[in-house]
Order: structure tokens, then C-alpha cells, then sequence
């Protein structure tokens, strides 16, 4: 439990964390040491992998060379039972809360577990939210749920309290990749307020601006993904952000 350990030493030391996620269709294998070295260099304290739909084979290969090339941990972020790789340090086991699909609730899950207990790996249970964006998603449309309305706190909060209540141990709320609009503040404020588990936030955040604005309303750990790829400077840019937020904290 190192990785559970040391988002719950964060959260409680109120320390912001950064998360870079790699999605095995988006990344080119050519691509993979200028994108792990772009991290190290930038001080990612996680790498994500995963996506909504993984096509192509590239999902060991990608945790084979964080593993041996970085010491960050490399924890999964599956899109469904089969993005399962036991070489890396930890699994974000995802419950959908925000949707009403039993497959994503717990369907996948009870396929996933045995083959999870096998391999070894950490297990992070998380509640996974996912937030409305402006427009679909890939995370929407393959999930086939619908995501919390972007004005609605009140129904983000009481999701989250409910998966806290669970014994979940991290809640995750997700625009979704490339989302049009990042979680508004309000809601991103909401979660935090009324529950204690660390709070990632991730999707659409391509702007260093966007990045301030989720640090500010509460966000614990900020997952950048698309936007990298389009500004490589994106992740110096978020990365100096959580520094300067954790120093201003005084928790560096
Ligand atoms: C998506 O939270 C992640 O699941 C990251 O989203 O690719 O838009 O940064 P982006």
C-alpha cells in the first residue's frame, strides 16, 4: 500500500501532487523517452495509464519502460478489465459512481478481481466521477452513463460523500480526455468540502490558467494528459505552478 501511502501523506501534509497521463493509443513507442524525460525533468509525482478504449497493444510495453527508465509510480487507470498489466505499481480500481451502468459499478470489477489479486498489484480503491464537459467525451460515450452536469456541487458532493462512505479511498473526477470545459471551481469546491479522501482532478486541463483555477478550488492531484502533447511546455508550466502552490503552503 506505498502509493495509497503517499496520497494520503500529501493530502494530510496538503501537499499538491501532479499526475501525467499516458494513454497507450495516444503515445507513439518512438515517442515514449522524450515523454519520460519531459516527467522526470518536471517532477511528475504519478504517471497514469490508460484510456477509455485501448486499441492498440501498446499498454505493457508503456508500463515496461516507465518501470525500468523513471522511478515514478506507474499506477493503471484501466478503462476496463482487460487494461490489466502486473508490472506496474498500482491500479486505480474505478468504480464509476457518477453514472447508473452496473457494468462499470461493479460488472467490471468482479471480472477484474481475481486476475488483480493474481498479479500482485496495488490496489487504490477509487471513486471515479466523471463531470459534463460541454461536449461528449470518450469517457462518456464508452461508458454509456451520463456525467454529473458541471453546475450542479450539490449532486458532485453527495456522490462523493456516498463513495467515501463506501470505503472508497480516492475519489477521481474526470471531465474526460480532451474535455472542452475542465470541472468548474464550484464543484471542484463542493467535493472537497464535504469529503476527506484525496481529490484527483483531471480533463481538459491544457492551460496553465485552468490548472490554477482546479489547484485553487481544492484539488489534491492534477492529471494532465491531451494537453501535453499539443504544449510540451504545458507540463513545465503545471508543474512549476504545483511547486510555487506548495511552497506558498510552505509543504516543499
Ligand atoms: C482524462 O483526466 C484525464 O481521463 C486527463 O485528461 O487528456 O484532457 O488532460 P486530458
Amino acid at each position: 500500500n506505498r502509493t495509497q501511502q503517499i496520497f494520503d501523506r500529501n493530502l494530510a501534509e496538503g501537499r499538491k501532487s501532479l499526475a501525467l497521463l499516458l494513454d497507450p493509443d495516444d503515445v507513439e513507442a518512438a515517442a515514449l523517452p522524450g515523454v519520460l524525460n519531459n516527467a522526470i525533468e518536471n517532477k511528475v509525482d504519478f504517471i497514469f495509464v490508460g484510456g477509455s478504449l485501448v486499441t492498440s497493444d501498446n499498454l505493457s510495453e508503456l508500463v515496461r519502460f516507465v518501470k525500468s527508465n523513471s522511478n515514478i509510480p506507474c499506477i493503471l487507470f484501466p478503462g476496463n478489465a482487460i487494461q490489466i498489466d502486473a508490472n506496474a505499481d498500482a491500479i486505480l480500481f474505478l468504480s464509476l459512481i457518477s453514472g447508473r451502468n452496473p457494468e462499470l459499478l461493479i460488472g467490471q470489477q468482479v471480472v477484474a478481481a481475481p486476475i488483480v489479486k493474481r498479479s500482485g498489484l496495488e490496489v487504490l480503491p477509487t471513486g471515479y466521477m466523471l463531470v459534463n464537459s460541454g461536449r461528449p467525451t470518450s469517457a462518456s460515450y464508452v461508458s454509456n452513463t451520463q456525467p454529473i452536469p458541471n453546475d450542479k456541487p450539490g449532486i458532485a458532493a453527495s456522490t462523493a460523500m456516498a463513495g467515501e462512505m463506501l470505503g472508497l479511498k480516492l475519489i477521481y473526477m474526470d471531465a474526460g480526455s480532451g474535455a472542452q470545459d475542465p470541472i468548474s471551481p464550484r464543484v471542484i469546491r463542493a467535493v472537497k468540502k464535504n469529503s476527506g479522501l484525496p481529490l484527483i482532478v483531471g480533463g481538459g486541463i491544457n492551460h496553465p490558467a485552468k490548472a490554477k483555477e482546479a489547484l485553487l478550488a481544492g484539488a489534491d492531484v492534477l492529471v494532465v494528459g491531451n494537453g501535453v502533447q499539443k504544449n510540451l511546455n504545458l507540463l513545465t508550466e503545471v508543474s512549476e505552478l504545483v511547486q510555487l502552490t506548495n511552497e506558498t503552503l510552505n509543504v516543499n
